[in-house]
């Protein structure tokens, strides 16, 4: 069991059965990171099971893993994927994760090579291979993290060999979304995948800020854009998103249609609860329709 525990932000989130799960990131004192599921009915009051995630096989990670955190989940045939972040003394890892029961969870191996975060997976093959978004990182922020402008597409035909397939979409410079990453897994609808990313503004002096905005991508080819919105969804405005351990953060991780069978298919009616890290330090919910991100994404 986890005492004093400093911060707990940026979940992965699932449907599973009646319930909805949250993997959180938890950080002690000793800034160590720990991923703890958590369960709720509702969505809202969460029930924080008591041990950190054990990855059975982590050794295939092939070097120490310090932190892994910002999980993201995708549900494909049953199973639950989960993409990490690891950092290692080579810099930043995707790592993937599958688990059957959210009790036991299996590390599948590193799908990509180089330094890299924000991975997600789309919820079933498309035109017949299975998709990654993902945010190599060639960019270092002042005095801060490895980070990027550029989102991929890698495709794999069995979930556990991936290859690079091309460049998707890059951050706006002097706007709101300079440097940018995934946030949940893409959700599909009748006119697009529709995902929400994150996005940062670097040009003010005293602290970056990270918003979140949302684009449209092709049914077919999910390389594509087809919209993306020119404004954030969603900004640091409350205090618990203006102050903590970085301020100025909101960071959309997890996303679930509310009141709904998981394998129905949403459509614009359909409410979006977005859970999402503030400050580094608490987890927010937002809640949206699935109209409401199809109508902020302007053509492109
Ligand atoms: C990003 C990641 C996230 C974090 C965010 C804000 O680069 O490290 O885990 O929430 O910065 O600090």
């Amino acid at each position: 069991m986890l005492n004093d525990v400093s911060s707990v932000f940026n979940p992965g989130a699932a449907r599973w059965g009646d319930q909805i799960v949250l993997l959180l990131r938890v950080q002690n004192r000793g800034r160590e990171t720990y991923l703890l599921p958590a369960f709720s009915r509702d969505g809202i009051d969460f029930t924080i099971s008591g041990e950190p995630i054990q990855f059975h096989g982590l050794e295939k990670l092939g070097c120490r893993a310090y932190h892994i955190y910002d999980p993201r989940i995708t549900r494909i045939d049953g199973l639950f994927y989960i993409t990490l972040a690891i950092d290692t003394d080579n810099g930043c890892r995707i790592g993937l994760a599958r688990t059957a029961d959210f009790q036991q969870y299996e590390f599948l191996g590193v799908p990509l090579e180089g330094d890299a975060r924000n991975a997600v997976l789309f919820p079933e093959k498309i035109g017949g291979e299975y998709a990654m978004l993902y945010r190599p990182n060639r960019t270092r922020l002042d005095g801060g993290v490895a980070s990027g402008s550029e989102i991929e597409l890698a495709l794999s035909s069995d979930l556990l060999h991936w290859t690079p397939c091309k460049m998707v979409m890059s951050g706006r410079f002097h706007y709101w979304d300079e440097l940018i990453g995934s946030g949940p897994p893409p959700v599909k609808t009748g006119r697009g995948w529709l995902h929400i990313y994150h996005g940062v503004a670097t040009h003010f002096g005293a602290s970056n800020i990270y918003q979140a905005g949302v684009v449209l991508l092709d049914l077919n080819d999910p390389g594509k854009v087809i919209g993306r919105s020119k404004y954030n969804i969603l900004e640091p405005r409350e205090l618990y998103e203006l102050t903590g351990q970085v301020p100025n953060v909101v960071f959309p991780t997890g996303l679930v249609p509310a009141d709904r069978d998981q394998d129905t298919p949403v459509d614009d009616d359909t409410e979006l609860l977005v859970y999402y890290g503030a400050a580094d330090t608490c987890v927010g919910l937002a809640t949206t329709t699935v109209r409401e991100l199809l109508d902020a994404c302007d053509r492109v």
